[in-house]
């Protein structure tokens, strides 16, 4: 028999979440957004997807073949979305990041926000760690992402469902995954499968003929590290300053002030706080 994700619901204690994941790199929250929540975000995203690019000819050849030719992806969600803004900044993700990230940064950041819809006839994805960005980091290293894929329609292993390796956030960097080690995640919509940035897993084949996949991939990295989406640029200044100010430090306003672990501040401008910058361009007190 293949493997299982353990799933649990979002009214279950944040601590029983972050024991699953932490042991089985892996955990499912079901009923994470409430239906009218997922509506409304699949609502922002419906204009965009239908223009949203099949090709990435910017990036390198590696991940154009990564992201595979009939998988649709848009990102600079806090800017299409103020639903998303919801997702980003969920208590419970949050819970999660502070346990896992705190302990190695002083604070956390977006990597990426994005829409990912996998169409007919897709091919599953390469079975991958998304840590795996950042190959300059030194192993073995501390837990530096959190990871995660929310359900926007339902996830079946037929249209694609996300296939994630329980336990594998512990294993040698070397070890590839069995077929039995693989598990589905099948969830209903709105429920979100959180991942560890070591723990391996791929979208999977979409084998129906007329159904997109729609998820989003949200991760969450160390504040010192480059984010994969350059948040600065997805979300300006002129869109962030009318943001709840968790979603602002979320998307790297927030300086990284390492000053309690004996180090410096990083992020500034002019030698200014872009919180306060944000904040002055709102009307208020810089
Ligand atoms: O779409 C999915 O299910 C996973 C995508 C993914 O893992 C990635 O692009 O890094
Ligand atoms: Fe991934």
């Amino acid at each position: 028999m293949a493997q299982q994700i353990n799933h649990l619901r979002s009214s279950d204690p944040t601590v029983s979440i972050l024991e699953v994941l932490k042991h089985d790199g892996v955990v499912i929250v079901e009923d994470m957004l409430d239906p009218s929540l997922r509506d409304q975000i699949n609502r922002d995203l419906d204009p965009y997807m239908k223009d949203a690019a099949l090709t990435t000819p910017d990036l390198n050849d590696f991940i154009q073949s990564f992201f595979g030719d009939k998988t649709r992806r848009i990102g600079a969600l806090p800017a299409k979305s103020r639903a998303f803004c919801d997702v980003l900044a969920n208590p419970i993700l949050l819970g999660l990041c502070d346990e896992i990230l705190l302990p190695a940064c002083s604070s956390y950041q977006m990597n990426v926000g994005q829409v990912i819809e996998v169409g007919p006839g897709a091919a599953a994805q390469l079975l991958h760690r998304d840590e795996d960005v950042w190959v300059h980091v030194p192993r073995p290293a501390p837990m530096f992402q959190v990871a995660s894929m929310t359900a926007l329609v339902d996830f079946t292993e037929e249209i694609g469902a996300t296939r994630i390796v329980p336990g594998s956030h512990e294993w040698e960097r070397e070890r590839q995954p069995e077929a039995h080690e693989v598990a589905v995640a099948e969830m209903p919509a709105g429920s979100i499968a959180i991942y560890l940035g070591r723990t391996i897993h791929g979208a999977g084949a979409n084998a129906t003929a007329d159904l997109w996949r729609r998820g989003i991939h949200l991760s969450y990295l160390v504040g010192w590290l480059r984010t994969e989406e350059n948040n600065y640029i997805a979300v300006p200044p002129d869109v962030a300053r009318d943001l709840p100010e968790r979603v602002q430090e979320l998307l790297g306003y927030q300086m990284h002030d390492a000053i309690e672990a004996g180090g410096g501040v990083a992020g500034y401008v002019e030698l200014r706080d872009p919180m306060k910058m944000l904040r002055a361009a709102k009307g208020g007190v810089a």
